[in-house]
């Protein structure tokens, strides 16, 4: 991508400060509210005038956005968020011992309510001294800082609004010491082609020094119907989340998407080992962009991407880490073999 952002605001948000509750809350704001909008016209107008159209999957997680991804999470057919909390909670213990974190960043946080788990064991293990959030979001790493502030008193908590596709090389590491875990949890890593995974990979190796630790969760290859039903769920919460990204571009572009004339569409595709999930125009149509001064020209029936979901093999996710310089200390399933959850070291 490469957009010239990253101005660095850094200090303590103001009781002004746009999320409700994050006053006295020290966070790093490597993506402000204007570069958001700004990544987001760069964006949009890239995709919507590309052929095939297409849409990053990042703007889904408004508000509205990352509460359908948690009901996303509770469906009986998206097994994933389960079978990560399964592994995390055999081996949360395991990891706290080896990485002795002083320092544990999470991207994507989200709620952090799996990174629980990996706080309890680190403070355990007596070695844990700051909690990093790191989102797109700052409502949502406002969120999750507030909640863990009230739970660990005595952690330090430094929360960084940021695209981490971007911005991971501006990561605040501070001088204070001590080995930094970072963890890249839920197969976020999964919506990366196998370019944005390759320079994601050795952007964070830049970051990180020797004896620094990266703990990533990765979804694995299974039988069709089973991605299919995950990613098709009976209640239709993933039909909501994916047009989501339409109320987005309405709200933020001032567009004039009509979520009744699109249908979500996600498919496992074998071949290429993803799920490719897309949002089909019902019948022909135009959308005004306002904002980007644009119309956008939809034919019956055609497709747009809206994200991918890469599902892994061992070795596959584990060659363009090797690549990167990181050197696998660990690597875990679930008992079914779902899901997995891999411990790298920089070196
Ligand atoms: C948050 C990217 C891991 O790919 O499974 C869930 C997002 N999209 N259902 C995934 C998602 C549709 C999710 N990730």
């Amino acid at each position: 991508m490469g957009h010239g952002f990253g101005q660095v605001v850094t200090g303590t948000l103001a009781p002004s400060g746009r999320a409700a509750g994050v006053s006295d809350l020290d966070v790093e704001v490597l993506l402000t509210e204007a570069d958001r909008v700004a990544l987001l016209r760069a964006e949009a107008r890239r995709g919507l005038t590309a052929t095939p159209k297409q849409l990053p999957p990042k703007w889904f997680y408004d508000e509205r956005g990352s509460a359908l991804f948690e009901a996303i999470t509770r469906q009986p057919e998206y097994y994933p968020t389960r079978r990560e909390r399964e592994i995390l909670q055999a081996r949360a213990g395991d990891i706290a011992r080896t990485t002795r974190a002083a320092t544990l960043v999470e991207l994507g946080s989200g709620t952090s309510e799996k990174t629980r788990l990996l706080l309890d064991a680190l403070r355990d293990a007596g070695t844990l001294r700051r909690f990093m959030p790191f989102d797109v979001c700052l409502p949502a790493v406002a969120d999750a800082a507030t909640g863990l502030r009230r739970d660990y008193p005595g952690l330090t908590i430094k929360a960084v609004v940021g695209d981490f596709n971007e911005h991971v090389r501006f990561l605040p590491r501070g001088p204070d010491g001590g080995p930094l875990l970072v963890a890249f949890l839920g197969s976020t890593i999964g919506n990366f082609d196998e370019d944005e995974r390759s320079h994601f990979f050795a952007a964070l190796r830049l970051v990180l020094r020797p004896g620094d630790w990266f703990l990533l969760g990765a979804d694995l290859v299974k039988a069709k119907r089973r991605l299919d039903a995950a990613y098709n769920d009976a209640a239709g919460v993933t039909i909501q989340f994916n047009k989501n990204v339409l109320r987005v571009l309405n709200r933020d572009l001032r567009a004039t998407f009509d979520e009744d004339l699109f249908d979500h569409v996600a498919a496992y595709d074998p071949a290429r080992e993803l799920v490719d999930i897309r949002l089909r125009a019902r019948a022909a149509h135009e959308v005004k962009v306002r904002g980007l001064g644009l119309t956008v020209h939809f034919a019956a029936g055609e497709e747009m991407c809206t994200e991918i979901s890469t599902k892994f093999t061992r070795a596959g996710l584990e060659r363009p880490l090797r690549a990167a310089g990181f050197k696998r200390a660990q690597f875990w399933a679930d008992r079914a073999r779902d899901f997995s959850l891999s411990l790298w070291r920089a070196a």
